[in-house]
């Protein structure tokens, strides 16, 4: 039911048959009463498709120019029963194919689902590289690729058991939301472990599990109040893709007259002056030679994407899409799927990775943003970029007019331009650049600071799996030094990591910082939703507070090699007048004289305010 292929009893090259109908069923009730069937097979077109089902009826048959296809546009009557819809593909007279189309009952609540939000910390995970829960599951037979634990780029056998077994560890540290990366099938040759060259949008890949395994790996996580958000890729499909051998229509994919790669320049989107030519080879080149890009002006193929979208959040019961290389695909068809996701679940949210640095760039993308050619993304939220080069570099440098603290606090200026600044996901770290450890050369101290800043400061935080553990590795030089496995994810592994005697001192000193930190974050609304004001740095010290109207968070982050502060706070007193005493919330101390703060040297000190 889950999955849209049938085993077909008719072959032979003129016979008709149909193989494949997507999505394999749909639910009553939703807002948009109308839903397009993708019907797959030899010579499909030439059948005849009835429907006989109260309140559902064939609104409109589209051909297209390949015979092999046929989409069928249904329309589902408000009040509709839940039940099983009979399709009748008829070649003539004679019945081909009856399929019994599930028509479900929503979820309780299922359009006012909400959406990761700044209340959150969010988990990111590399399903292949997490922990190993089912090695039965390890190879499949039919799949192109098998695992090999010894290849850097080879498929290493973690599986959504091996996350759902963990879920205890992931929620003690005071995570909240977990992203995987895509766990749709990747039946590639080689490289698929990232799970970025999407084969089948509608299975989830055998090596990691089943479809009803990611279901019920999503309910585990929700009734340990963890939102799950699912990693989506609409500008490209790996190229041994089922549709590949058979394109649908000739504009399914952009195609040029000779292979043409992505300039990677996504300036050219939003740039008034930039050409044509460069722009149609940032969104139509390909992303690589194994990633045919996605024409998403070609209607079918958008609505084919934007129902996939739905029929996972339905489906799994998802908190929110996490949506790859965003700026890549037709803007405006993605400005159409944002649009649409947003009208079925107006409580839900999606994250677009735009790889900008600038926030004058990055603005362009985020919904409502007055852009001067008119254009609305609708995407209610981004991956900060800029914020996460800073994080990178601050901790490194000596503070001067744009270094070191300057550059979070200048970056934090630029905020006036985001419609949504606090819809922002603040990430240290993720799986395609460098490990954190690895930039900060491996200071314990600079990372305290970085994840004491990224916990406080406005926005989502993400981190990802392996921060915790000291993991490093330069991205720059290879993409496996960043996803190494987790160790004691594996049965046999020498250490487990998983437990606190399996790690080192350092180790656990940093989930120790993690645990203080995010479960403080959890809890603390006035992290959540609080007003940010920030004090220009001055000698190494950058001060910020998060305040509603009746708390505040002081945060002093004190950059200065060797120097412990006795910080005056007499600068702060436009926030601090309404405080008389606070307690630091790793150390637990209490505060009872708020004049003057004692910061010691490479260090965050972050202090809950009280009247
Ligand atoms: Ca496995
Ligand atoms: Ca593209």
């Amino acid at each position: 039911m889950t999955h849209g292929f049938f085993t077909s009893t008719l072959f032979g090259k003129n016979k008709t048959e149909l193989k494949k109908l997507e999505p394999a069923n749909w639910w009553v009730g939703m807002k948009v009463p109308t839903l397009q069937l993708m019907a797959y097979g030899s010579h499909i077109s030439e059948t005849h498709v009835s429907i006989n089902y109260p309140g559902v009826e064939i609104q409109k048959i589209t051909k297209v120019n390949n015979p092999n296809y046929l989409f069928i546009d249904l329309f589902i009557e408000p009040g509709t029963q839940p039940g099983t819809v009979p399709i009748s593909f008829y070649l003539g007279k004679k019945l081909i194919k009856k399929v019994d189309f599930p028509l479900l009952e929503r979820k309780a609540n299922s359009p006012n689902r909400i959406g990761f939000n700044a209340s959150d910390a969010i988990y990111l995970i590399m399903p292949d590289r997490f922990a190993n829960g089912n090695p039965a599951n390890d190879d499949q037979p039919g799949m192109l690729e098998k695992a090999n634990r010894k290849a850097p780029y080879g498929r290493h056998g973690g599986d959504l058991k091996g996350i759902s077994d963990h879920l205890d560890y992931i929620q003690e540290m005071g995570f909240t939301a977990i992203w995987l990366n895509p766990v749709q099938e990747n039946n590639q040759p080689r490289s698929s472990y990232h799970g970025y060259a999407i084969t089948d949008y509608y299975k989830v890949d055998a090596r990691l599990g089943s479809n009803e395994d990611f279901k019920q790996l999503v309910d585990k996580c929700n009734q340990k109040g963890i939102k799950m958000i699912m990693d989506m890729v609409f500008n490209h499909c790996g190229h041994f893709h089922w549709w590949m051998d058979d394109l649908p229509t000739k504009d399914w994919l952009n195609q040029f007259p000779e292979f043409t790669r992505s300039n990677y320049r996504l300036s050219t989107v939003s740039d008034p002056y930039a050409s044509k030519a460069d722009l149609a080879k940032t969104t139509q080149g390909w992303f690589d030679t194994s990633m045919p890009d996605l024409n998403l002006r070609q209607p079918l193929l958008l609505n084919y994407l934007i129902q996939n979208s739905i029929w996972w959040i339905e489906y799994a019961d998802l908190s929110g899409i996490r949506m790859d290389t965003y700026p890549y695909p037709d803007k405006d068809g993605m400005a159409i799927w944002a649009q649409r996701i947003m009208q079925e679940y107006p409580h839900f949210n999606l994250v677009g990775e735009a790889w900008i640095s600038q926030a004058s760039k990055l603005a362009y993308w985020q919904k409502d943003f007055p852009n001067k050619d008119g254009y609305n993304s609708f995407l209610p939220s981004l991956m900060d970029f800029p914020l996460y080069e800073a994080m990178k570099a601050a901790f490194n440098e000596e503070t001067t007019w744009d270094k070191g603290l300057l550059r979070l606090y200048d970056v934090l200026a630029d905020d006036h331009l985001y419609p949504d600044p606090m819809n922002m996901v603040v990430f240290p770290e993720n799986h395609d650049a460098g490990r954190l450890f690895h930039f900060i050369s491996k200071d314990l101290k600079k990372l305290k600071m970085v994840l004491a800043f990224a916990a406080t400061t406005r926005g989502i935080l993400q981190l990802y799996y392996g921060t915790e553990l000291l993991m490093d590795g330069d991205g720059l030089k290879s993409h496996a030094d960043i996803r190494k496995d987790f160790p004691g994810g594996w049965p046999g592994d020498k250490t487990n990591a998983f437990t606190q005697a399996g790690r080192t001192k350092p180790q656990n000193e940093v989930i120790d910082f993690m645990t203080k930190l995010l479960n403080y974050r959890k809890h603390s609304e006035v992290l959540h939703t609080g007003k940010l004001i920030h004090f220009i740095p001055e000698d190494e010290l950058y001060v910020y507070f998060r305040y509603t109207d009746e708390k505040a968070v002081m945060v002093i982050l004190n950059n200065s090699k060797a120097q412990n502060k006795k910080v005056n706070t007499r600068r702060f007193k436009e926030i601090l007048h309404d405080y008389t005493q606070g307690i630091n919330i790793i150390s637990g101390e209490r505060l009872t004289n708020l004049s003057f703060i004692q910061s010691p040297a490479k260090s965050a000190t972050i202090i809950e305010l009280t009247k």
